[in-house]
């Protein structure tokens, strides 16, 4: 507990508040955001309220105050979080993670930079080069990650649309030696199409708005975003975003993590190829499709490395095998339309995971041996997008909303539920305190045959008989608040085989390998792909999982208001969030509860030595007796309780006292030792 602060500033934990109420709550999340003061803990969690301004609290001398420091020894903030779960890392070996939660706009993607930025900064004191290119690496993965995975929404002028979980690996001295990078569901529909008021992924502006001329008359990209369909609602929109000064920093950070200067042009080939697709007419001429705009298939025929007449032939027919013959079938106009956003969104989404998985190349563990170097461990950082509505929800509002509540599932499940089962079967006096259990919310999404994503994977099975509407109807009121159109299509993610075909076909090397399985003939491919809710959903499951395997911190960010300013507390907003966030039962719990808490032998293994009862050996019945002789001794015993195999400390000043005259103890054998080595004893 953070209690050196001044009062003036407000409870630095809400575990400190006088009554536990929502009112009192809300009152101290005021005063400290009033005060500049934008985190306060409950316990080890950290509550974050966006000050939607610059604040001085990120420099060297501020990372300096927490190294190494207790939780409780410095006011609250983010370093220190990180810097306990790299403490828990290092000194117990544990694998740990960093979950950083809340709705759209709320400051996560900011919080998790800080934290890798804390991380870097604290370790490798022997600038051990190949550290130093790691956390290098680590950190310039960002901006480029920034580029194509975040676009202007609004709700937040740099929206993740897609979400992120990095492991960072450490080797038996504390020092990132690489890592790992996991990405979920991006946001694809947003490169044909935005809301009125948004953007595209920030990259296209970057290039459009950034691109050196050469480099534009080479891709055949005028300067104007709203010469591009794709782009044009957003290339009118005025932001506080610089793509020209942007694109620049990507293109280098792109170069110093490793990308070649052909894999650097093939993206910027791949984005032109998407906006001059995205200006492409179809037409009809008697019973024939027709391109209105011929020149621009050859534009992207010469960018894809592809010919100009089977990129034509891609886009106007698809090739079916009925039986065992094969015949090219013409698309309508609206299907060849259909076929050409969809293949925009597919390069896209293959080029953002090619991009993550050559990151990931450059930053993976390399010569690692556990057996010479011992165990290496990891801190996981997550970030993802928040919790959104918009005017128009769809799929992927859906997902991303479905991802939350998985999240806050898991802070329930590891926060309040098992915390509160661990009392009660240690034998711990224990009051229950109530709380909302999402897990509903979760089942209604995710359970087999009767959640929403199975109704829709079945929805999407009976092709053409089943539409939105039907589906609609199937739901009834589950989906009130999302617009069902699009989620079958969505959902179905159908991508025709020939444009597969097409792009594995481009002689441009770094293209092909984004294609791997056009490679299939036509007769070959026979399996129906599994759906995007599907391959979310798993994905989501295998997250949490992971997750659960590690020992959790948690940033709780809370949205101030809905207009950016660094002056406005909106009461109702911030309250709504502590309230779905569950803070004050967080509150409750940790309040009743208790900081610490350990079995015997390993409590007597650390402070055996300072207690004549214990040290070196104990002669009583139990070693739950030794520690309680051994707390009784040192008059500590008012602050823990006796479980059936742990004993549980109420607050962390009892542990700090506990290592404090650890630490003092140790100082004198070593001292009793070294005089005995010199033979002065
Ligand atoms: P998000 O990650 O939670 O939203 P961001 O981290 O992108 O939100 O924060 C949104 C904006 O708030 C940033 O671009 C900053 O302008 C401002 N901001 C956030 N945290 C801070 C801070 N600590 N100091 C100063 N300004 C800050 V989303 O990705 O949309 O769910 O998907
Ligand atoms: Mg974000």
């Amino acid at each position: 507990m953070a209690e050196h602060e001044s009062l003036e500033f407000g409870k630095a934990d809400f575990v400190l508040l006088d009554n536990v109420s929502l009112e009192e709550f809300m009152a101290n999340l005021k005063l400290r955001f009033e005060k500049g003061r934008i985190y306060t803990y409950i316990g080890e969690v950290v509550v974050s309220v966006n000050p939607y301004r610059a604040m001085n609290i990120y420099g060297r001398d501020t990372i300096e105050q927490y190294k190494g420091r207790e939780l409780y020894e410095r006011p609250p903030h983010l370093f220190a979080i990180a810097d306990a779960a790299y403490k828990a890392m290092k000194r117990r070996n544990k694998d740990t993670c960093i979950v950083i939660s809340g709705e759209s706009g709320a400051g996560k993607t900011e919080a998790s930079k800080y934290i890798m930025q804390y991380i870097a900064a604290i370790t490798n004191p022997g600038q051990r080069a190949e550290v130093e290119r790691v956390k290098n690496m680590l950190l310039k993965s960002n901006c480029v990650l920034e580029a194509f995975g975040n676009a202007k929404t609004n709700r937040n002028d740099n929206s993740s649309r897609f979400g992120k979980y990095m492991d960072i690996n450490f080797d038996f001295k504390g020092d990132p030696i690489g890592g790992h990078i996991n990405n979920y569901l991006l946001e694809k529909s947003r490169v044909i199409f935005q809301q009125e008021g948004e953007r595209s992924f920030h990259s296209f502006y970057q290039l459009v708005k950034g691109g050196p001329d050469s480099l534009l008359r080479s891709l055949h990209v005028s300067k104007d975003p709203t010469a591009y369909n794709y782009i044009r609602v957003g290339g009118q929109v005025k932001s506080s975003i610089n793509d020209t000064a942007d694109f620049k920093a990507v293109a280098d950070a792109m170069k110093v993590i490793g990308f070649t200067a052909e894999e650097i042009q093939t993206v910027y080939k791949i984005l032109a190829s998407i906006l001059h697709l995205g200006n492409l007419r179809f037409g009809v001429d008697g019973d024939t499709t027709l391109i209105e705009n011929p020149k621009v298939v050859e534009l992207i025929g010469g960018l894809l490395a592809t010919k100009e007449e089977s990129v034509e032939k891609a886009l106007l027919y698809r090739t079916v095998a009925t039986g065992r013959d094969v015949i090219d079938k013409q698309h309508t106009a609206q299907e060849a339309g259909y076929g050409r956003d969809a293949l925009a969104k597919a390069m896209y989404e293959r080029m953002f995971c090619w991009i993550v998985g050559r990151i990931n190349d450059v930053i993976e563990v390399k010569n690692y041996d556990a057996k010479v170097h011992g165990k290496n461990t990891v801190i996981g950082v997550l970030d993802i997008y928040g919790f959104e509505i918009f005017q128009n929800n769809s799929f992927e509002q859906f997902c991303i909303n479905y991802c939350n509540e998985k999240l806050q599932q898991l802070f329930i499940q590891l926060v309040l539920t098992q915390e509160q089962e661990e009392y009660q079967r240690e034998g711990i006096p224990w009051k229950h305190i109530d709380y909302f259990n999402n897990q509903v919310i979760v089942d209604l999404v995710e359970l087999q045959h009767k959640g929403i994503f199975s109704v829709l994977d079945e929805a999407c099975m009976n092709v053409g008989k089943v539409t939105d509407e039907v589906f609609l109807q199937g739901l009834n009121s589950k989906l009130a608040k999302y617009s069902v159109v699009g989620f079958i299509d969505k959902n179905k993610d159908t991508l025709f085989q020939d444009f597969k075909r097409l792009l594995y076909n481009s002689s441009n090397p770094v293209l092909k390998v984004m294609w791997p399985e056009g490679k299939l003939s036509i007769t070959e491919v026979t399996k129906r792909p599994l759906t995007a809710a599907t391959l979310f959903k798993n994905s989501m499951i295998a997250l949490v999982e992971n997750l659960a395997c590690k020992e959790p911190y948690y940033v709780r960010c809370i949205k101030p208001n809905e207009v950016k300013s660094p002056l406005l507390f909106e009461q109702e907003r911030c309250r709504h969030q502590v309230e779905y966030l569950g803070l004050l039962e967080n509150v409750r719990v940790r309040r009743a509860g208790f900081a610490n808490r350990q079995e015997y032998p390993r409590f007597l293994q650390r402070y055996k030595m300072i207690s004549e009862f214990t040290w070196p050996n104990h002669d009583l019945r139990s070693d739950r007796e030794a520690v309680k002789m051994l707390l009784q001794s040192c008059g500590l015993e008012h602050d823990v309780a006796y479980g059936k195999t742990k004993v549980f400390i109420r607050t962390p000043r009892t542990l700090f006292s506990l290592e404090e005259q650890r630490a003092e103890m140790v100082g004198r054998i070593v001292l009793f030792l070294q005089k005995v080595w010199r033979g002065t004893i």
